[in-house]
């Protein structure tokens, strides 16, 4: 790459995570249970519940960033950081979710996380809820199927909002809202499993409910902290390719793409698009639509687009496109893209920087909005070396390439408002509640089983990504 630097001045360089992957502490000062806490082998299985004492749970102590934020964020500090993505834990200011008053300690938490970030100039970007949601919501209600949980989502999003005005403007309102779809109990604390009676049913009423819910939220927003604070959704986005010139693939990656485009349809245009409620009706499903619910949709659409990109799909008319219920999965194996990674190889999402550049071009001739690529990364194994380091130059590749990508969008013209890659230390996987699938810059001694002394040593992308975001991405 040129020397030139191709970022815009306040770019905001830095890292994500979610509350419940990082903090454990999942049962202190007054924090209720969420839906996290009963995951303790992935999000793609059932969760047991109630709690087995004699079962392992990643998220019950997690990295225990609880207690040692203070510490990780100097870290982050030394990195150069500009900003830090994290989410707040509904159930530690809403223990139970439908609490008439908030708990305080939680309050106060968040209140202290967001003053350290400050005083090292770093700008708190908040998502609202990330896989977080209160359990008792799911118990009670059989999560957002119910539309109690706008009202419940509202106070929340209400209290966080007159609380922390003044310390965050940039927010997202759901962690990849489209998700809800293919793993509705972490997406959605939905109880009804799939091949039981509603279960169709229960997942569409759940999505509206959070579109409502979202677009609340930009409204509350907007009047609580002003016209400046900027409220986002946030996708999990990946472009979809057709295998071949072939017409009849081109249709199909269409149908595929409108999988991922209707949720940020919804909440950028304000509408639904006509082809999804006509889809929705051939499947015989209603959507609970009450008065009032199109035009909150329409009057408060996003002031950003916040997505996460790891990979991309292909399709093809013959078949493999409809399969929907991995969302990370390749559809039709693309021999353009890059094979993974040998440490990445278990998981085998497929590696494609150049996806990350359409992606920007594609939603920015779409929307016309402000992006934000709030998650990117590369989950492998790292090994400790000989030399006590962890040399993972296999990381490194992979970010800058897409880092390269990224750069050529923005001189090509995208508004881009920051990048802040996923996991910037090691946290609990998501997908498979692991910590051996590792996507950071610093190093957490803790293994899968829950042994280790949670020590943080830098990695040698440590050092590199302090280098990118001191030259502001000239130096790639
Ligand atoms: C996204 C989630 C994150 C994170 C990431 C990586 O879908 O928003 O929470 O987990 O994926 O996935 P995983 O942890 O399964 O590797």
């Amino acid at each position: 790459m040129s020397n030139q630097p191709l970022f815009p001045k306040d770019f905001l360089w830095g890292g994500a995570v979610a509350a419940c992957q990082v903090e454990g502490a999942y049962n202190k000062d007054g924090k209720g249970l969420s839906t996290a806490d009963v995951i303790a082998h992935g999000m793609m299985n059932d969760p047991t519940d109630p709690i087995d004492p004699n079962t392992f749970y990643p998220y019950h102590e997690a990295i225990d960033f609880y207690h040692r934020y203070k510490d990780d964020i100097k870290l982050f500090k030394e990195m150069g950081f500009k900003a830090f993505r994290t989410s707040i834990a509904w159930s530690r200011i809403f223990p139970h979710g439908d609490d008439a008053r908030p708990n305080e300690a939680g309050l106060k938490f968040y209140d202290d996380l967001f003053d350290e970030l400050i005083k090292h100039d770093i700008e708190p970007v908040i998502t609202i809820t990330h896989f977080e949601t209160p359990l008792s919501l799911a118990h009670k209600y059989g999560g957002w199927a119910d539309r109690r949980l706008i009202e419940y989502y509202t106070r929340f999003v209400r209290t966080i909002f007159e609380r922390y005005k003044g310390k965050v403007k940039y927010w997202m309102t759901f962690n990849e809202i489209n998700i809800i779809l293919h793993i509705p109990f972490t997406g959605g604390a939905l109880t009804v499993k799939k091949g039981e009676a509603g279960y169709e049913q229960a997942l569409y009423s759940a999505m509206h409910h959070q579109f409502v819910a979202s677009a609340t939220a930009v409204k509350l927003g907007h009047e609580i902290m002003g016209k400046d604070a900027m409220i986002g959704c946030m996708i999990a986005f990946g472009p979809t390719y057709p295998e071949t010139s072939n017409p009849l693939d081109a249709l199909k990656m269409q149908e595929h793409m409108r999988n991922t485009t209707t949720f940020s349809d919804v909440q950028v245009r304000g509408a639904y698009p006509e082809h999804y409620l006509r889809e929705l009706e051939k499947k015989g499903i209603k959507l609970p639509i009450e008065a009032g619910d199109l035009e909150v949709i329409k009057a408060h659409t996003v002031d950003f687009i916040g997505f996460s990109y790891y990979s991309s799909h292909t399709v093809s008319h013959k078949g493999g496109g409809e399969e929907q219920s991995n969302f990370f999965k390749n559809t039709v194996k693309n021999p353009y893209l890059s094979p993974v990674d040998e440490s990445a190889k278990e998981w085998s999402w497929p590696v494609d920087p150049i996806g990350l550049r359409y992606s920007l071009h594609y939603l920015q001739d779409r929307y016309n909005k402000p992006l934000f690529i709030v998650e990117n990364g590369l989950g492998a194994k790292d090994v400790i070396a000989e030399d006590g380091k962890i040399h993972d130059d296999y990381r490194i590749t992979y970010l800058k390439r897409h880092l390269q990508e990224v750069a050529i969008a923005i001189d090509e013209g995208v508004n881009l408002l920051g990048y802040t890659s996923w996991g910037p230390i090691d946290l609990v996987s998501a997908g498979t509640s692991q910590m051996s699938k590792r996507y950071g810059y610093i190093y957490v001694d803790r293994d899968d089983h829950g042994n280790g002394t949670l020590k943080r040593t830098p990695k040698e992308s440590f050092y590199w990504y302090q280098a990118v975001i001191k030259s502001n991405g000239a130096h790639l």
